[in-house]
């Protein structure tokens, strides 16, 4: 059996696992910081610390790390580059605000591309996921397992969205990304990127009118409080990712490696069952809260209005066609 050094005294590896809940430290051992957006009883959070004391477990506690809940590490899109940067050692990022650094990543954040969540799953633990990732480790981040975050669909102060026309003129918050202004603009309304943390605020006091989310975000932010009526557009199926810094990646041994990606596996999945719970409850929360739900009856023409977005962004990036193509004509 192997022997770990403990600060201070020499212990065998069963008492490990004792030793690491009790806080004490493996000598040499490696102590990551972990970014993370979301409020503490998110299916995220729950997932992510269910990651890192996987990790702590089957490494003996040589690899331990703590998880920063309610983005207090910092803005999503500032994360990603110091992720990137090796700065945070992993963080758990919508794709969403990802593209402007990796172009890949922007296939899943054009409008409709997936036909419904389990596609998504589906094509993201398969050929597509396999691409995207690819480009995400050239730019510094490696995938350990794609999360699920629903579908999200559009809120606001003013009325209901039944139609493309309906959000004609209404001021919307949007991830980062010049993607989801143009998405917003080509309905005619007036697209606001804004971090997530000024939204609740910006809604409240009428700098926007409103914004777009999935139940459990609208609804863990209280966004739902201040724009109450929420329409089921769907527009968007964006994938989330929990993510090393190929910098601290580097620093493992190929065995940390392997734990590391079992681990991000499993948190996957924990973390997919964890969303279908929470998304009813948070869907039953706002319903009790007042919020004005609609169903969307005709999609095709929010699709329709995406036109202009698929002809821009492929345009601009001809090389990603074949990517585009491989998720639009998936089954
Ligand atoms: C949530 C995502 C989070 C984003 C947020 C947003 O989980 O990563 O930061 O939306 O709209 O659904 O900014």
């Amino acid at each position: 059996m192997k022997m770990f050094s403990i600060t201070g005294s020499k212990v065998l590896g069963v008492a490990v696992a004792g030793c690491v809940a009790l806080g004490a430290t493996v000598a040499g051992a490696t102590e990551w910081r972990g970014w993370n957006i979301h409020v503490d009883d998110y299916p995220v959070s729950i997932a992510m610390k269910a990651f890192m004391d996987e990790v702590a477990e089957k490494t003996g506690g040589e690899l331990t790390g703590k998880v920063y809940n309610n983005g207090v590490l910092g803005d999503q899109p500032d994360a990603i580059e110091q992720t990137r940067l090796g700065i945070i050692d992993f963080g758990e990022f919508s794709l969403g605000p990802m593209g402007q650094a990796i172009p890949e990543t922007n296939v899943v954040s054009l409008p409709f591309i997936f036909k419904s969540v389990p596609q998504m799953y589906r094509l993201m633990d398969g050929a597509a996921g396999e691409a995207i990732g690819k480009g995400m480790i050239a730019k510094g981040l490696v995938p350990v397992g794609w999360y699920d975050a629903g579908a999200r669909s559009f809120y606001n102060t003013k009325h209901p969205i039944n139609t493309p026309a309906d959000v004609e003129g209404l001021k919307m918050r949007v991830m980062s990304n010049d993607l989801f202004v143009d998405m917003v603009n080509s309905m005619g309304g007036n697209a606001t990127p804004m971090a997530f943390a000024e939204v609740f605020q910006s809604i409240k006091t009428g700098v926007v009118d409103g914004a777009e989310n999935n139940p459990p975000s609208y609804e863990s932010t209280n966004h739902y409080e201040v724009a109450k009526y929420y329409s089921l557009t769907e527009h968007l199926i964006i994938p989330e990712c929990l993510c090393v810094s190929k910098a601290s990646w580097d620093k493992l041994t190929p065995e940390q490696q392997a734990i590391v990606k079992e681990a991000g596996h499993n948190s996957a999945l924990l973390q997919r069952e964890l969303w279908q719970a929470r998304e009813a409850e948070s869907m039953a929360k706002v319903k009790a809260g007042g919020v004005i739900v609609n169903e969307v009856a005709d999609k095709a023409a929010f699709q329709a209005a995406m036109k202009p977005v698929y002809d821009k962004f492929l345009a601009a990036n001809p090389d990603l066609t074949d990517l585009v193509n491989l998720i639009r004509n998936a089954d």
